[in-house]
């Protein structure tokens, strides 16, 4: 398989300065290596530009609407490059940055294929609109405006209109949801599984169940959104909104394994990494073993 390896160096989507040097302290680390192997060829294809921007302070009247421009363009950007990827029959591999960037790459994934669905690995929904949102940070937002829910500008990034149907949404690990996120979720009937519901039935009943509705849809891709604090907070001390009780090292990659060994993920993202968190390189060395586990599964 050809792996389209596509940096976004964006932190404007969220609070905390430093995601922004995400792909590149990755590649420092060998993420090609660590995804390369006998079948696998991975092409680095660079980083999708970020503008170095101050924030405009017309839009001081909102937290982040002063990022919502540069955004848009960062994202149509990436969407493109995935689109490309895929139409060359590469498998795009987008590493971040902050979630914003999700809004791109199911926008360019979304137009490749005829009907998508998203596996949204998070301690958070990332389904907030300007409204819900409790930050107003971007990085809470790719998930609903990849439904048609949110700012008109990213809701109709790179093509007019919804990119993923409700039913073909999953959102696994979610610990730490807002109310307007679950109003939505409810109002939409989107599939689910947070970590008391894992708590309480578990992983691999959760990660079964997804797998099991996929191959009975209608869907023809499916995106894996890879958000590393859906880890437990002691293991991620490098990202920027941790959150307790989440999954163990163990767990993480037993999701990986069943959804990467479907063979059913058609792209993905993995981000989160603020390696100006981190703490003794813990969060790194981390993300590199589950890289270089997610290259024997590719
Ligand atoms: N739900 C909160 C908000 O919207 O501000 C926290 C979002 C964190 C998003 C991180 C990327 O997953
Ligand atoms: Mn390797
Ligand atoms: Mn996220
Ligand atoms: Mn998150």
């Amino acid at each position: 398989m050809d792996i389209n390896l596509i940096g976004v160096p964006v932190q404007y989507g969220c609070d905390k300065d430093g995601s922004q040097e995400g792909p590149g302290r990755l590649r420092e680390l060998g993420i090609k290596e660590a995804l390369e192997n006998n079948r696998n060829t991975v092409y680095d294809m660079g980083n999708i530009f970020v503008p170095n921007i101050l924030p405009d302070l017309k839009y001081k009247w909102h937290k982040k609407m002063k990022y919502l421009n540069p955004l848009v363009e960062i994202n149509k950007n990436l969407a493109h490059m995935v689109y490309c990827s895929l139409s060359a029959n590469c498998f795009p591999f987008v590493v971040g940055g902050d979630h914003s960037l999700g809004i791109g790459s199911i926008a360019g994934a979304s137009k490749y294929f005829d009907e998508m669905a998203v596996i949204w690995v998070d301690a958070h929904g990332d389904i907030n609109d300007l409204e819900t949102s409790p930050s107003g940070n971007i990085h809470g937002m790719p998930l609903a405006a990849s439904l048609g829910v949110g700012h008109s500008s990213i809701t109709n990034l790179y093509y007019e209109g919804r990119k993923i149907k409700p039913e073909n949404v999953y959102i696994l690990g979610a610990r730490d949801l807002d109310p307007g996120e679950i109003r939505l979720i409810e109002k939409l009937n989107i599939n689910l599984y947070t970590i008391d519901y894992i708590n309480s039935n578990s992983l691999d009943g959760a990660v079964k169940e997804i797998l099991s509705k996929l191959k009975t849809s209608n869907v023809d891709s499916v995106h894996l959104s890879f958000d590393i604090d859906v880890f437990d907070e002691s293991l991620v001390p490098g990202t920027g909104t941790p959150v307790k009780d989440g999954l163990s090292f163990d767990e993480g990659r037993y999701v990986l394994d069943e959804f990467m060994g479907s063979k059913l993920i058609t792209s993905m993202d993995f981000v989160e990494l603020n390696p100006a968190l981190d703490q003794d390189n813990k969060t790194e060395i981390l993300c590199m073993d589950i890289l270089r586990f997610i290259g024997e599964l590719l």
